[in-house]
């Protein structure tokens, strides 16, 4: 069994819709296994700022497929949500990312592991925190990434509990 960390991100349309869709998708796979899930956060936007904000959590995962399998699950999770790319770093309705796989260093043009931005991101960053803050990115705990961020960065990171119509 291999052990994952996907990163989950979603700026358009029925976001909790989104997401909830995708962790069904991803659980209704026999190889696949929900283990944990992060809280849900609200995030503004990084790299293009200029666009909504952002729901993202993490999950944890137990799966029998191997990391070029996975990552097909991946992109069909994002390929059934029609999630289109027009803009680079743009709007999307489901962004499914593999953020560690076992504990394997690889950088190909298909896959890089550990996700090569997580250490930079507050709105990956904390999240991951919830499920395992032992993760260890060359070297370094991704505690001690986090504490390099600042204030302001991780102030841009909050729970999220829904609204009155749409509590989660
Ligand atoms: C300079 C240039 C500095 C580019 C940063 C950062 C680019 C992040 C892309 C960057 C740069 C990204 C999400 C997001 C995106 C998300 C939130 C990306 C890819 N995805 N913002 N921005 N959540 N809050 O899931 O991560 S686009
Ligand atoms: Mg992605
Ligand atoms: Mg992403």
């Amino acid at each position: 069994m291999n052990k994952a960390y996907l990163g989950l991100g979603t700026n358009m349309g029925d976001r909790l819709d989104y997401i909830n869709s995708a962790c069904e998708i991803l659980s209704n796979n026999n190889n696949i296994k929900i283990t944990n899930k992060s809280k849900l956060y609200e995030t503004k936007a990084w790299g293009y700022t200029d666009q909504a904000d952002f729901l993202n959590l993490c999950l944890e995962i137990e799966t029998s497929l191997d990391k070029y399998e996975l990552l097909k699950i991946c992109q069909d999770v994002e390929q059934k949500l029609n999630r289109e790319r027009i803009i680079r770093w743009g709007p999307r309705t489901i962004d499914v990312d593999i953020l560690f796989f076992n504990d394997i260093i690889l950088n190909n043009e298909n896959l890089s592991l550990p996700h090569p931005r997580i250490s930079e991101r507050a709105f990956v960053l904390i999240p991951l925190m919830d499920l395992n803050q032992s993760l260890l990115i060359k070297g370094k705990v991704i505690s001690e990434y986090l504490n390099s961020l600042t204030n302001e960065e991780r102030d841009e990171v909050k729970e999220y509990i829904g609204d009155e119509k749409k509590p989660i």
